[in-house]
């Protein structure tokens, strides 16, 4: 596998020619062809334990929290009262973990393509996978747009936790992935989608608002780093079909009580209210209509 060589992961692809994160491996604890993607779980040195999908770092032990909290929580304090949660991909568990943190939250479902990320993270990543043991989660492995199709006005929110858009999740970023969405949400319905890096992927980030803006009254963006992702920072893309949305401004605040009832490391108030101020060559090209 070119990804390992003399003990440590590159993550190299053309998404992010000339630069590579590189992490010390101790030990390979599954590697696996699906038939959607290469599956590679490994155990770092000084990020614990590490899930690659096609060669590409989904997560780590280390920082995942920042990731998987911010895509949860920045929707699901957006929404005044969010009981029916879809998550799309997210297959690790993680997103699924947060979600259930929120007692008001009745079901969980989570659309995923590959059982196999699925069973190996049970396996391999309980830090992780640990919130499918939750009662309200019901795990689907289908297509996530033909889910939706399936499933019109049902969700208050919907969280896209995709891979990057080449292989499986390239649909994921596209027009009618987003419309599908759209009908799958309820009045006052409000989506979460991973939302790539500023410093590589803006034009692309410029593509998935753009097309969100002609069908939701409000769209914004996020972001948070994230140490393993390339270039550090992972953006959300955050869309309501509430034209009384202020994403910028969560309608549920958590009390530093509930930061720690939550168990929280990354995700706080003051760390939603923060994300949404973006780097002028950012806000040049994203500037909002709404
Ligand atoms: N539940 C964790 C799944 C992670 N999904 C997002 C991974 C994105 C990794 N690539 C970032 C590349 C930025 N251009």
């Amino acid at each position: 596998m070119d990804a390992l060589k003399k003990g440590w992961f590159s993550e190299l692809h053309n998404l992010w020619p000339g630069q590579s994160m590189s992490l010390e491996v101790e030990e390979v604890l599954h590697a696996e062809k699906t038939q959607f993607q290469d599956i590679l779980i490994f155990q770092s040195k000084t990020y614990g334990r590490v899930l690659a999908l096609d060669g590409v770092i989904q997560c780590t032990d280390r920082d995942e929290c920042s990731y998987q909290e911010m895509m949860a929580h920045l929707p699901l304090c957006s929404h005044p009262n969010p009981s029916k949660v879809l998550v799309v991909g997210g297959g690790d568990g993680g997103v699924v973990r947060e979600v259930a943190k929120h007692s008001c939250v009745e079901e969980i479902h989570l659309c995923e393509i590959d059982q196999r990320v699925v069973e190996l993270s049970k396996q391999y990543l309980p830090q992780l996978s640990c919130g499918f043991s939750d009662s309200r989660v019901a795990v689907h492995y289908q297509d996530g747009a033909e889910f939706m199709t399936q499933h019109p006005s049902q969700f208050d929110v919907i969280i896209t936790d995709s891979s990057d858009p080449i292989g499986p999740a390239e649909c994921l970023f596209e027009q009618p992935y987003y419309e599908k969405m759209k009908k799958a949400l309820r009045p006052g319905g409000v989506l979460c989608a991973q939302g790539e890096c500023i410093w590589l992927d803006l034009e692309l980030i410029q593509r998935v608002a753009q097309h969100s803006r002609a069908m939701f009254p409000v769209v914004r963006f996020a972001f948070s780093s994230v140490p393993t992702y390339p270039c550090g920072t992972i953006g959300y893309l955050l869309a309501s079909t509430n034209e009384a949305t202020v994403f910028e401004s969560p309608v549920r605040v958590l009390s530093e009580s509930q930061v720690e009832l939550m168990n929280l490391n990354f995700y706080n108030s003051d760390i939603h209210r923060a994300s949404f101020a973006l780097p002028q060559f950012v806000k040049k090209v994203l500037q909002p209509t709404s």
